[in-house]
């Protein structure tokens, strides 16, 4: 190829590989062998990054501007959507001959709508792109002709009367799918060196349907999981090369195939490879059996979606799990040394006070058993059934934009936002009373479960004994403290939301204070002094 060259922008926001952009470095390396000439533009290379977001806009369309592309590939996740389409905006302005497409996650659940309200984005590329970056590179190259558009699987464009046309999806790899090449040659050197983990590519697709979730519509819920041999062979020569280690799986579930999984740990061990990995599973995926070889094959961190504590809410989000199995798979995991990540989402729309409760209760007894709870709020993704049932209930606050998004409030992005919500539904709300009351339980949390674990835990099996509403301690903490909780403001690296210490220990100690103190307490002066010597202790460790 003579002139065409390709850049791909991508939201990396760190210069670490676990950041960069597995699919593009994918695709690049394809377009590489095949001749083309390929840039990859990350976030956190330009100037501005994060807190000058007008310098960051122009410094980014420079940077692209000078590398004279005729394609402009950008890598879109939904809290970086709007972001993508305010740069392509100025790129195109700047540079109307250049042609502009979309990819990723994001791109394809909206990828007509897209088309419709922004008529500088040329091409949107939906779905896997091993088997269509090139024809779409030869087709750009060849003049792109609305006509040829046509043949390449997965593209939406606009035809020569401006009609969008969504061509058929291209078909997915197969299961066992190999590559043989590395693409580890086109990232940056010093982010190599300086990671010392990194994610691997292992397979695609999670054949579930829960209500919530847009990768499964993403990758159609078609199940793969790379050749084994091919895997553990990129891993050895990871490891082999660069003297990594820790790899992180990229696979939405990676055990569903547990005769694979097996395989896969027996080659690992085979090959004697000390590495240490992570990967995400669902309770009932997975069994002591495979647990213990995995452990035996490096496994030491694992991620369980669990979502809800309530049989009703889990037919409801159509994740399904029983239950009954949660604990035992978690505690067993937990025993043979292995970090378990545990998920739970709140604030989902049917959640009732008994549903909550009960997702209150086994966030509880699973943080004691020694998981880590990760907590989301739940969000209504492009490509969900979430999404069909409340897109007429949406509402925007311009408070949820800066919570959910990269670059916080921007005026003028976050038009972009207010004039389409229909794509950026993640940024948006819905009317739920208990929603509404749930607003403050991330910090509740936070300030309870990590800050003073032992004097919650005391509460926890004192409320658990006398059959006491864990959600009443809940409402409890927001009456007492509602002055501080009203200056609550999230902020990104701060678990508890930018509350100053003191502020933590005085919203602890005056629930404490309201528990004992009141006429009706339920605990006896002995309890009373327990709990306050435990509190004593561990209010003093917060700095
Ligand atoms: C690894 C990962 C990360 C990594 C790195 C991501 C990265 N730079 O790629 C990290 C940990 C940094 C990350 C962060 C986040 N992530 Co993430 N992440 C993933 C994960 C697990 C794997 C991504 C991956 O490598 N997939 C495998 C590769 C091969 O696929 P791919 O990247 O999609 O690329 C293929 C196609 O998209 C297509 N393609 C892409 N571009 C182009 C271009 C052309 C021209 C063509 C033809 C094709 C094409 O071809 C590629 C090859 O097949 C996915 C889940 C998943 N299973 O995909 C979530 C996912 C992408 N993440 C998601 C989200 C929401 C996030 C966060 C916003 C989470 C959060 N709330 O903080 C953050 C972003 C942080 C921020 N502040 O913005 C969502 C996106 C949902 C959506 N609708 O957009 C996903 C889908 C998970 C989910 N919850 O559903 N993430
Ligand atoms: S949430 Fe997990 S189990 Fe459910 S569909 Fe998505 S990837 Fe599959």
């Amino acid at each position: 190829m003579k002139n065409t060259d390709i850049v791909f922008v991508v939201p990396s926001a760190i210069p670490l590989l676990q950041e960069e952009s597995i699919g593009t470095l994918i695709l690049a390396k394809k377009l590489i062998l095949s001749g083309y000439n390929v840039q990859i533009v990350r976030f956190w290379e330009i100037e501005g990054f994060k807190n000058q977001y007008k310098s960051f806009r122009e410094n980014l369309i420079s940077r692209i501007l000078a590398t004279s592309a005729e394609l402009v590939s950008f890598y879109c996740r939904c809290t970086d959507y709007h972001i993508c389409i305010d740069i392509a905006d100025g790129l195109k302005l700047h540079a109307p001959n250049v042609l502009i497409s979309f990819g990723g996650p994001q791109a394809e659940l909206v990828a007509k709508e897209t088309l419709t309200y922004y008529p500088f984005i040329d091409y949107i590329c939906c779905s896997e792109g091993e088997n269509t970056i090139v024809p779409f590179m030869e087709f750009i190259a060849g003049g792109h002709s609305a006509l040829e558009a046509k043949t390449i699987p997965g593209l939406t464009f606009r035809n020569e009367h401006g009609i969008i046309i969504q061509n058929e999806l291209p078909e997915l790899l197969c299961d066992n799918y190999a590559r043989n090449f590395d693409y580890y040659d086109i990232i940056p050197e010093s982010v190599v060196k300086n990671s010392y983990r990194t994610s691997i590519d292992v397979g695609r697709g999670c054949p579930f349907g829960c209500s919530f979730c847009s990768t499964k519509t993403f990758w159609k819920q078609k199940f793969r999981l790379r050749d084994i041999k091919d895997m553990v062979d990129e891993i050895e020569r990871v490891v082999n090369n660069y003297g990594i280690t820790t790899f992180d799986f990229d696979h939405d579930l990676f055990t569903v195939n547990k005769k694979r999984v097996i395989e896969f740990c027996h080659e690992i061990e085979k090959r004697n490879l000390k590495i240490k990995w992570f990967c995400s599973s669902r309770i009932d995926t997975i069994d002591t059996e495979m647990i213990d070889l995995m452990v035996q094959s490096g496994m030491v961190k694992i991620l369980f979606g669990i979502e809800t504590g309530s049989p009703r809410m889990q037919r409801i989000i159509n994740k399904n799990l029983n239950l009954q199995n949660c604990s035992e798979i978690v505690t067993y995991c937990v025993n043979r040394g292995v970090k378990v990540l545990a998920s739970f989402i709140y604030g989902l729309p049917d959640d009732t006070e008994d549903d909550f409760e009960q997702t209150f209760r086994m966030i509880v007894s699973m943080r004691y058993s020694g998981a880590k709870i990760m907590l989301w709020l739940c969000g209504i993704l492009n490509g969900t059934a979430l999404y069909n049932n409340y897109k007429e209930k949406l509402i925007l606050q311009d408070e949820n934009i800066k919570n959910r998004s990269f670059f916080g409030y921007q005026e003028t992005v976050n038009a972009i936002v207010k004039d389409h919500i229909d794509i950026f539904p993640q940024f948006c709300d819905f009317h739920n009373d208990l929603r509404f009351k749930l607003r403050f339980f991330e910090l509740f949390y936070s300030v309870w479960m990590i800050a003073v674990p032992k004097t919650f835990h005391y509460i926890a099996n004192f409320f658990v004994d006398k059959n006491i509403r864990f959600l009443d301690l809940y409402y409890k903490f927001c009456r007492v403290n509602s002055d501080i909780l009203s200056s609550a403001k999230y902020s990104d690296n701060n678990i508890f939301w930018g509350i100053q210490s003191s502020q933590i220990k005085t919203a602890i100690r005056k629930l404490v204070d309201e528990l004992v103190t009141n006429e009706s307490s339920p605990f006896t002066e002995k309890e009373i002094s327990a709990l306050n010597k435990l509190l004593a202790l561990e209010l003093k460790k917060i700095q």
